[in-house]
């Protein structure tokens, strides 16, 4: 099935937060933030602002009445800044006008004076600071410590990854306005509908039941919008409920990459020990993750860095310590990954780090150590179904991986001035929130009494196609036309106590709920036909819209089928809940079985450099991926292609750089580049590995979102093979990102 939104997207037809017909007397927001990454505030004054024409409000701390607090997982972030400021942007005041301009130029005559402090950008700098944001964690499995003795190779490095803007298309923004009964409705482009529900409710003092909460899409997220839409909905949601009007507020492009959080960077260290034949015996590493100024996800995200920090190898000795580090710039947040590309990155350049000082191709050492069935994660969680091997075999003979290294060789040996890399990009990711309790979603189905069906769920549709999946899943148990249904906005007071649309489990979740809805209401169907047929349940069921008898059709259609329920007053409404089976965790002891199912592939990356200019391009990128049974091949391969070349920029030319001072410099589209469409790989192909799928999936279609952006990485270890290719003295490194500028100074270093 074709994504429903394609032709309403490309005709501009789809509606997002700064689209939604405003009603008369909407006033505007801009937000104030701090022009200091650090500091006590001696004196604010609004009076020049508030003075300007059209100015009906400058709000701060002082003007909320319920919690100034929109911390989630640890409260220690206020809306409003109140004594002190601890990154250039912190939200200190929202003003609204009766237009944007006049709110934008509002902002301008604010002065703020700031008593600066020391400013923290880097996080190694931060812990020895002992500014952690929270207590370091460990994972550990078997003694590192007595297995040093017993290799035979031990390398030893350091390694740099960069942050990430997520550069969603649609920028943070909300629209809230009163409603009956001192209520309040608040459209927000969030992945998360209920987060920013209980978080207003916190700001307003108000019961949760007071705030709607309506998502029809947003234009992208990335992760970007799991927690940090929340402040902005919250803005909006003070000002309308002080003042009983409509406001609205959507962040001009360059306050957005200023204020809002990354991808984290990553500072690690590594230490990995391997045995004759290359076996690695022992893998220590510590990570430090510039978490920014307060925690936002950054406890949850270096809990899935730990998961994923031996990727898809079994190392039987680890011992891998994250600290998350407090510093002066806005607070990191989830990024497609969610800190797993972090720790990856990590022990494939050690593995890079150990093939190049004993000459050997990296992939000797990656093929020698994927984790195989029953062996045990880190975790403690036992692998199954694990298909890693099986995925590189079948790209090693799909792809003829001996064949692309010799044909590179021998390009390289006739050629000076260009030269080619490859490298092979394993991935395992494992699907689930880490937080057990965050995996449950809810489905409303209302059956319609013409025989369209209208569905509600806590997904969030963002552009990766979740809206189709759940139309296929309820077309699939009806066996019903898909015209036939309609999938509602993502609203908190038909569905409640949504987790956010993140983890890659938007549609496993969502779907689960929606196929258990749908199945009950079949339930009383197939009822009501038996009833028409007079025959047994077991003799009937449905078939294209049409009832079938002991395998022979009838003349009994779907919609007369619904009208004879309605009015034999049968109910045509059902909720669906669903908590994935099986899952649990003991953070106390860092062991459990946290991931419903894990998702594997493996990718080969080829690239062409051209070494007089440090330019690049990738030829291809050749992929087996294991879908499972994937239920939408148009739109997995879409998530493929869209998550690898994300994960391409993230590593070889997206580069965020801030001043001392944690000012972002690479604020604009103009110095921070992101991939187009001359930098997106000149081929790319997938293989769908060939499995039936984990039952615990969607209709046995594993979770896509998340898993493909971690193929880029290898774009990086392709990069720096070419490199090496034309410069031996070039000593691999492992600063990401591997930009051109950078690429340019290792062609020709000592
Ligand atoms: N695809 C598009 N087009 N836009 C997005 O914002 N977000 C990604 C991924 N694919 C995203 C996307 C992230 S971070 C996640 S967690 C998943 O989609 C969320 O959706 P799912 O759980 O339904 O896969
Ligand atoms: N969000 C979250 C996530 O809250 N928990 C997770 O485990 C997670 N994983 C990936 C992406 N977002
Ligand atoms: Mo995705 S980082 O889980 O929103």
């Amino acid at each position: 099935m074709k994504n429903i939104d394609s032709k309403n997207h490309v005709t501009g037809k789809s509606v997002y937060v700064d689209d939604i017909p405003v009603q008369t007397g909407t006033l505007y927001g801009a937000v104030f933030g701090s022009p200091k990454a650090h500091g006590k505030i001696i004196n604010i004054d609004f009076s020049e602002a508030e003075s300007l024409e059209g100015v009906e409000g400058i709000f701060s701390y002082k003007d909320i009445q319920g919690r100034n607090q929109i911390g989630g997982i640890i409260e220690d972030e206020p809306l409003f800044a109140e004594n002190e400021v601890h990154f250039i942007g912190q939200p200190v005041a929202f003003v609204v006008a009766k237009n944007e301009i006049a709110a934008r130029k509002a902002i301008k005559r604010i002065k703020i004076d700031i008593e600066e402090f020391e400013v923290i950008t880097d996080p190694r700098v931060a812990q020895e600071k002992g500014q952690l944001l929270t207590p370091p964690r460990t994972f550990k499995m078997g003694n590192v410590d007595d297995e040093w003795a017993k290799c035979d190779y031990i390398f030893e490095g350091k390694v740099e990854s960069g942050g990430q803007e997520h550069l969603y298309i649609e920028t943070q923004g909300s629209y809230a306005y009163p409603t009956d009964n001192g209520s309040i409705k608040i459209h927000s482009s969030t992945q998360g509908a209920t987060l920013v529900q209980k978080i207003a409710a916190r700001i307003l003092d108000l019961p949760m039941h007071r705030i709607e909460v309506d998502v029809t899409r947003i234009g992208g997220g990335f992760g970007g919008k799991e927690d940090q839409a929340t402040p902005y909905a919250c803005m909006a949601a003070l000002a309308s409920y002080i003042l009983q009007k409509p406001v609205k507020i959507s962040l001009h492009r360059l306050d957005d990459m200023q204020m809002t959080g990354k991808r984290h960077p990553y500072s690690s260290d590594f230490k990995i020990g391997l045995s004759k034949d290359y076996k690695i015996l022992a893998y220590q590493a510590s990570l430090y993750q510039n978490g920014g100024a307060a925690n936002d996800l950054s406890p949850a995200i270096i809990g899935r860095t730990l998961f994923h920090s031996t990727n898809a190898y079994f190392i039987p000795n680890t011992e891998v310590t994250a600290y998350s580090c407090k510093t002066n710039l806005p607070p990191n947040t989830a990024f497609r990954g969610f800190g797993a590309p972090q720790g990856m990155f990590v022990i494939e350049s050690a593995i890079a780090k150990a093939a190049s000082e004993l000459n050997i191709s990296k992939r000797t050492i990656q093929e020698r150590n994927f984790i195989q069935e029953n062996d045990t994660f880190q975790y403690g969680q036992i692998a199954e179904n694990v298909n890693i091997g099986h995925c590189y075999q079948t790209a090693k003979k799909t792809y003829h991986i001996d064949k692309i290294e010799k044909d590179i060789e021998e390009f390289n040996s006739k050629n000076t001035n260009y030269k080619k890399g490859m490298a092979i990009m394993p991935i395992c990711f494992g699907i689930s929130f880490t937080k057990t309790p965050m995996n449950q979603a809810r489905a409303l189905v209302h059956i319609y009494q013409d025989g369209s069906v209208g569905i509600s769920t806590g997904a969030v549709e963002m552009g990766q196609g979740v809206n189709t999946k759940l139309i296929q899943v309820a077309a699939s148990v009806f066996s019903i036309n898909t015209n036939r249904i309609k999938i509602e906005s993502t609203n908190t007071t038909r569905v409640a106590n949504t987790s956010p649309t993140a983890a890659s489990s938007g549609a496993d979740l969502n779907g689960n709920a929606l196929r258990i809805a749908c199945n009950s209401l079949l339930e009383r169907l197939v009822k009501t036909a038996a009833k028409i047929l007079s025959c047994d349940v077991s003799e009937v069921r449905i078939e294209n819209e049409t009832l079938v008898h002991k395998n022979k059709k009838t003349d009994i259609l779907w919609e007369q089928l619904v009208k004879t329920a309605f009015l034999d007053r049968i109910s045509l409404t059902e909720n669906g809940h669903y908590a994935t089976p099986i899952i649990h965790f003991d953070k106390t002891k860092e062991k459990g079985h946290p991931f419903a199912y894990h998702v594997y592939g493996t990718a080969i990356i080829t690239v062409t450099l051209d070494c007089i200019r440090g330019i690049y391009e990738f030829d291809d990128v050749k992929i087996v991926h294991d879908f499972g049974n994937s239920m939408n091949t148009i739109i997995d391969n879409g998530q493929v292609e869209g998550g690898l070349v994300q994960g391409i920029g993230w590593m070889t030319m997206e580069e965020l750089a801030f001043a001392e001072d944690g000012r972002l410099l690479s604020n604009s589209l103009s110095t921070y580049k992101v991939p187009d469409i001359y930098s997106v790989p000149k081929n790319i192909d997938i293989t769908a590995l060939k499995t039936k799928g984990p039952e615990l999936a969607l209709l046995r279609s594993k979770a896509i979102g998340e898993p493909p952006l971690m193929y880029g990485i290898g774009a990086y270890f392709a990069l720096a093979k070419s490199i090496s290719a034309f410069n031996s003295n070039y000593k691999l490194d492992f600063d990401a990102p591997l930009t051109p500028e950078k690429v340019l100074m290792r062609l020709y270093g000592k």
